[in-house]
């Protein structure tokens, strides 16, 4: 199989007019053997689409400027972030000045181009030589995607020099996301700002949200004033748990937009919603409100379906969410509701989705929500495994045919949570262990029967926390997974072989390091 891919992939090279060496190292006589001798270009993950390495490189120095195009707030913002991105490691000053025009050469430049339509929403073109590097972009978000391009041309160690040559880009997919739980253990604005920035190098674009479980509730809601008071005071383990505010919710979906990346808040229902249900007596059939739950246990909690409050309630909290959200999607969970009957469970999802309808947003859920009637443009997030039944597959398969989008995020392959293997400290292994090939030997487009690849809106990387409650250990175990799955979404089919990327993955050991990411020293990459 992954030497048939690794022909495909050279196939594919041969009949582009520039090289492709991303797709072809590793695969053939004369390739590289160890990341050492990778190229610049050869180092770029996700893997560009194009690239063509040749010429004189340019040296940054004290005197270079980033010029960004005049009159282009958003470019001047990503110069700004490519500007503190360069400096730790250049220790160059790197000036920003928004005054670049069509024309002119020289320095580093940030180039909106109205003509270059063909790149789309986040594409790009970058061009380095003699005279300094260019990257032009049709959109903002490509400007910035072409600037962490950029980011991984200029070496970690030694002189500042950004190879010649030029990279011509676009994603595979749309939708290239990670996720974080920070309802089974509570995570702070600024630790998911961290792990924002790590993503924004990798060119992931969206930051999903996991904002309410059966242990915790962690976004403020005024109409709703208890759910984070009291359900938010609580986490597994014990703990005291936490919430975010609204302004503190507001600042990272800000920090998230700046680097282009759209954030889709989860509020999970019917079930994983002890949280809610112990903040309120009046949310549950019988009227007596549980205790604060603190165990990992799934699937024994439920909203009351029967009753009317309920859908004020989740009416409310959609309302205020997206008010809060920029972003196009509210994800209202639908998984694990084992304590809700099936036909109850279809009723309680029509008139969820009608209430996310209600506020202008579109529907996203978990798979699950295929045994159910998705709205038109609803998007179901697959997380099952190979092993999941087929009738399963077959109805998400179904609800496909009839328009629904998929975002995969397979268990078995993209959960940051689980093991690496037996020896992984924390994390859980329900299905089965995941080492980085796993995690990246697969392909989005294929993965699931009967889905092609045209109803695949993108991928995404989980990470749930029942058994990840540090930083250090949320770094452990995304790192250096996370990275494939960004490949996956981003990079063209033809590119993607395992036995290439460990090698560019080793080259990304010293890039990491210099982030300060502890991350996971798999022993299948050579790492540098
Ligand atoms: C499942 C479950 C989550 C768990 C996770 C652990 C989904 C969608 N629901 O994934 O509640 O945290 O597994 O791996």
């Amino acid at each position: 199989m992954r030497y048939l891919r690794a022909l495909g992939a050279l196939l594919a090279c041969a009949a582009l007019s520039v090289s492709c060496t991303d797709a072809r190292a590793g695969s053939g006589a004369g390739a590289p053997g160890a990341p050492a001798e990778l190229s610049a270009y050869e180092r770029i993950v996700p893997a560009p689409a194009r690239t063509a390495p040749g010429g004189p490189g340019y040296r940054l120095t004290a005197a270079t400027v980033i010029r960004t195009t005049a009159g282009s707030r958003e470019a001047r913002g990503v110069g700004e972030l490519l500007a503190a991105a360069l400096r730790p490691a250049t220790g160059l000053p790197l000036r920003v000045s928004g005054t670049d025009a069509a024309g002119a050469a020289g320095g580093v430049r940030l180039r909106l181009d109205p003509a270059a339509g063909a790149y789309g929403e986040e594409g790009y073109r970058l061009q380095a030589d003699g005279e300094g590097v260019t990257v032009s972009a049709y959109r903002p978000a490509g400007l910035f995607r072409g600037a962490q391009t950029l980011r991984q041309l200029v070496p970690a160690e030694g002189a500042p020099v950004v190879a010649g040559g030029s990279v011509s880009d676009t994603p595979r997919f749309a939708y290239r996301g990670a996720m974080v739980d920070i309802a089974r253990h509570f995570f702070t604005v600024a630790q998911v700002k961290r792990y924002v920035d790590q993503l924004a190098l990798y060119k992931v674009n969206v930051l999903h949200l996991h904002l309410t479980d059966d242990q915790g509730w962690r976004l403020a809601v005024d109409s709703w004033p208890r759910l984070a008071e009291y359900g938010g005071a609580s986490e597994v383990g014990g703990g005291p748990g936490g919430h975010w505010t609204k302004e503190e919710y507001r600042d990272l979906v800000r920090y998230a937009g700046e680097r282009y990346m759209e954030v889709v808040p989860e509020i999970d229902m019917p079930g994983h919603t002890n949280a809610a249900l112990a903040s309120y007596a009046e949310l549950n059939c019988s009227g007596v409100a549980p205790a604060r739950y603190t165990g990992i246990k799934v699937g024994f909690s439920s909203l009351c379906v029967g009753k009317e409050r309920t859908y004020e309630f989740v009416a409310d909290v959609l309302r205020e969410v997206a008010a809060l959200t920029p972003g196009r999607w509210l994800h209202i969970g639908g998984d694990e509701a084992h304590s809700t009957p099936h036909d109850q469970y279809a009723s309680f999802m029509a008139r969820a989705q009608a209430a996310v309808g209600d506020t202008g947003k579109k529907v996203m859920a978990w798979h699950q929500l295929a045994g159910a009637e998705p709205v038109p443009g609803a998007v179901l997030q697959w997380w099952g495994t190979d092993k999941t039944k087929a009738a399963e597959k077959e109805q998400v398969a179904a609800a496909v045919r009839k328009g629904a989008k998929l975002v995969v995020s397979p268990a078995d392959r993209s959960y940051l949570d689980i093991k690496y293997d037996a020896a992984t400290k924390p994390g859980l292994s329900w299905p089965g262990y995941v080492p980085v090939e796993r995690a990246y030997d697969w392909d989005p487009g294929t993965h699931l029967p009967g889905v092609p690849e045209s109803a695949v809106l993108g991928v995404e990387a989980p990470l749930w926390t029942e058994v990840i409650a540090t930083p250090a250990e949320l770094d452990l175990m995304a790192f250096p997974r996370v990275i494939g799955v960004a490949e996956l979404g981003w990079s063209p089919a033809a590119a993607l072989d395992w036995d290439a990327y460990r090698l560019r993955l080793a080259a990304q050991g010293p890039v990491l390091t210099k982030l300060g990411i502890g991350f996971y020293r798999s022993p299948d990459v050579p790492w540098l």
